[in-house]
């Protein structure tokens, strides 16, 4: 494909990423995927001869059509590229990425604005659940600005508060997929979870990590590297899904007592780079891990009394707050969580490949 195909660049959230209608990408997989490492310059440490970031958060891609479901206005894919692999992944969601799905559906059409504020309910297409975004619309237009700010994104932005139903084994098939709310692996003590999110949990201390270090430092651990890969290849397949070793899931979170006046701080591997924040279905994962009793996320977690529990999750740079609405059993019914998206910009992206 050498001719222009249209694309518009957004962040969402504390990610970024290229956002597509379906119809303007092959419906070929193989050939897709080759496009798409294309637009974003993989495999290249750099990225250089394309638009990522040279950084996972930054080499995202959303892939998004009219709904045909009753219950949803659009479908949204997500992709993840591999910066320097030759890897395009639809094996996990992206929370941050589906910030921009409300204001691209609105913006391409898709979805007409209604009042202020347009609600866009997205079927989120790697998992099979629904997401509802509220986005600002005054007159009849999406609205990027506001005064809500997100840890982790100078400034701020208008809001797109969104909710999340029914995310429990979104991908493994039950929120504790081993049936066990803690297992131990290589001799460390984990919580194997998927409320959205496929993530293990574990205490920071048991990896030999304070919690407190920054990104760069924990990707300079080559030892807390290796410890953290070989936990997570057994756990793939405990948690169903198979082997993990080119799969950008499960995430790894290291838990330790909040310092900030938080429910608890969180680094995260996703899985091989350190996570600058959290991701969103993360956070809800290990939020979620937080409120099972017997955990090793609940013995260190600072969690609020009432069926809606709000916990500020700390990371590196800030923290995200989540919101999680207990039902009469005690267990998790929906989570919530505050993030902004911007229009980048809107255009075509080019290949130029033989
Ligand atoms: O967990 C990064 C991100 C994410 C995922 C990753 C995310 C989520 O921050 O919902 O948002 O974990 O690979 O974009």
């Amino acid at each position: 494909m050498s001719d222009g195909v249209r694309c518009m660049w957004m962040r969402g959230g504390t990610s970024k990423g290229g956002y597509f209608l379906a119809e303007d990408l092959p419906t070929d997989i193989a050939e897709r995927d080759a496009f798409l490492l294309r637009v974003m310059g993989s495999p290249d440490s750099r990225q250089i001869d394309g638009m990522g970031g040279a950084d996972p958060l930054t080499a995202k891609v959303a892939v998004v059509k009219p709904s045909e479901r009753d219950d949803a206005d659009v479908d949204y894919l997500f992709l993840q590229v591999f910066v320097d692999q030759p890897i395009v992944t639809d094996a996990q969601n992206c929370g941050n990425i589906l910030a921009g799905v409300g204001p691209f559906a609105i913006e391409r059409g898709l979805v007409q604005p209604e009042g202020d504020e347009t609600e866009v309910s997205i079927y989120m297409e790697n998992t099979g659940q629904i997401a509802r975004a509220r986005v600002s619309t005054p007159n009849g237009k999406v609205n990027y600005v506001g005064d809500a700010s997100i840890d982790g994104v100078p400034g701020t932005s208008a809001a797109v508060p969104i909710t999340f139903e029914d995310t429990a084994g979104s991908s493994c098939g039950a929120l504790l997929p081993t049936g066990n709310t803690v297992d131990t692996i290589d001799g460390v003590d984990v919580t194997m979870i998927d409320n959205g999110m496929p993530v293990v949990v574990m205490r920071a201390e048991d990896m030999g990590i304070t919690g407190t270090e920054s990104r760069e430092e924990l990707e300079a651990n080559e030892a807390l590297r290796a410890k953290l890969e070989s936990i997570r290849l057994q756990a793939g397949p405990m948690m169903n899904l198979g082997d993990v070793k080119e799969k950008s899931v499960p995430k790894m979170t290291m838990v330790s007592k909040a310092t900030r006046g938080g429910a608890l701080s969180t680094r995260t591997f996703i899985p091989h780079r350190c996570h600058a924040s959290i991701g969103v279905l993360g956070a809800v994962s290990v939020a979620t891990a937080a409120v099972l009793e017997g955990s090793p996320a609940a013995g260190i977690a600072d969690i609020p009394e009432g069926l809606r529990k709000t916990l500020s999750v700390e990371h590196p740079i800030g923290e995200m707050t989540v919101i999680l609405d207990m039902d009469d059993a005690g267990q998790v019914g929906s989570a919530a969580i505050l993030r902004t998206a911007r229009k980048l910009f809107d255009g075509e992206v080019f290949t130029f490949k033989n």
